[in-house]
């Protein structure tokens, strides 16, 4: 352990100035570790980090830009969040006041988007030139929204997360071929880089976990992934730790990754064998799965695991005068 107060945080370069403005609030400016996780996330959204969190990111078939976004106290075990948020760039603030402002846990869509401008959040247009010109690019490729009954996809071309169901009529569905052939190679036309967070107060024992992202490239209008699920996105219990996770959502959030690590931390697994027990969960059912997980106690041990890419994730804690990124090769 580095030492508390401490942050850690998926994914290095340019979180890591997620990770020192977290860090840096806790020892300078006396922010509870809620604060510091939703500082943390907050800047990588301003910042678009990697692009995949915040605005201008991932656009869906219709060219939109939407975010989920989570934040939980460990204390309380309030949490909070957003799923398909429109319109709105603030998404772990609004998660936030979801938490702290009503006995609700998650709030989705455009309904979402009405709570956080009740709420004094600002709407704005979440597209950006360059979401314009890749979604504009994939649809000049020939992908068109092509899900639907019906309509009968080209084979030849990798357009969107799904497997199209193709009907011969109105009421029946032709063979089970055309029904499951994989039309998409997910990972090359997907990024996921999402920010989950821990903090760790150093005082009082609290700790805070969060997780913003603006999840999947080329997504159904209305997919939310992993990120606003308690216990998937992240998790945390202060009494035993946290988890923060990454990675194809539309799996992840099968396993509950971030409450499995928990629970296993509390029967007494170290951070790095929770992570790996976790992730290996996910790896029995699904091979190919991109996951990366970061988990960490209440005394800031941490240990981390990964599948299907390498992951890297960061820390700064105790007096440490920097934040260091570590490198996890995939099990
Ligand atoms: C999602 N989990 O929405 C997010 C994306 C991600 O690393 O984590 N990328 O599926």
């Amino acid at each position: 352990s580095p030492g508390l107060p401490m942050v850690i945080n998926t994914w290095g370069g340019d979180f890591i100035a997620a990770t020192d403005a977290a860090f840096l609030s806790l020892v300078r400016s006396g922010a509870s570790a809620l604060d510091a996780v939703e500082i943390g996330c907050a800047t990588c959204e301003a910042n678009q980090c990697d692009g995949s969190v915040g605005y201008g990111g991932s656009p869906d078939e219709n060219c939109e830009t939407t975010l989920d976004a989570m934040i939980m106290d460990g204390t309380t075990m309030k949490s909070g969040s957003v799923a398909a948020l429109r319109r709105v760039k603030d998404a772990i603030s609004v998660a936030r006041a979801v938490l702290e402002h009503t006995t609700h846990t998650m709030l989705a869509g455009e309904l979402a988007t009405d709570f956080a401008i009740s709420n004094g959040f600002i709407a704005q247009n979440l597209t950006t030139a360059d979401s314009a010109a890749s979604c504009e690019a994939w649809r000049a490729a020939g992908c068109q929204p092509n899900y639907r009954i019906n309509v009968t996809p080209d084979p030849a071309k990798s357009c969107g997360p799904y497997s199209p169901v193709v009907a011969t009529n109105s009421s029946s569905l032709t063979s089970i071929t055309d029904r499951t052939s994989p039309l998409m190679t997910r990972r090359a036309i997907q990024g996921h880089d999402t920010i989950s967070m821990i903090a760790l107060h150093g005082s009082g024992g609290s700790m805070a976990a969060g997780t913003s992202t603006n999840g999947a490239s080329r997504k159904i209008p209305g997919r939310v992934g992993d990120g606003p699920i308690t216990g998937s996105g992240s998790y945390v219990d202060a009494d035993v730790g946290g988890c923060g996770a990454t990675g194809d959502g539309d799996i992840m959030m099968r396993f509950l990754p971030c409450y499995q690590a928990v629970e296993s931390m509390r029967q007494g697994m170290s951070p790095q064998l929770a992570a790996e027990d976790a992730v290996r969960r996910m790896l029995r059912k699904y091979p190919d799965v991109q996951s990366g997980l970061v988990v960490v106690n209440s005394k800031g041990e941490h240990g981390a695991a990964a599948s299907g890419w390498t992951f890297t994730y960061a820390y700064r804690g105790g007096s440490m005068d920097g934040t260091v990124v570590v490198s996890v090769p995939p099990l």
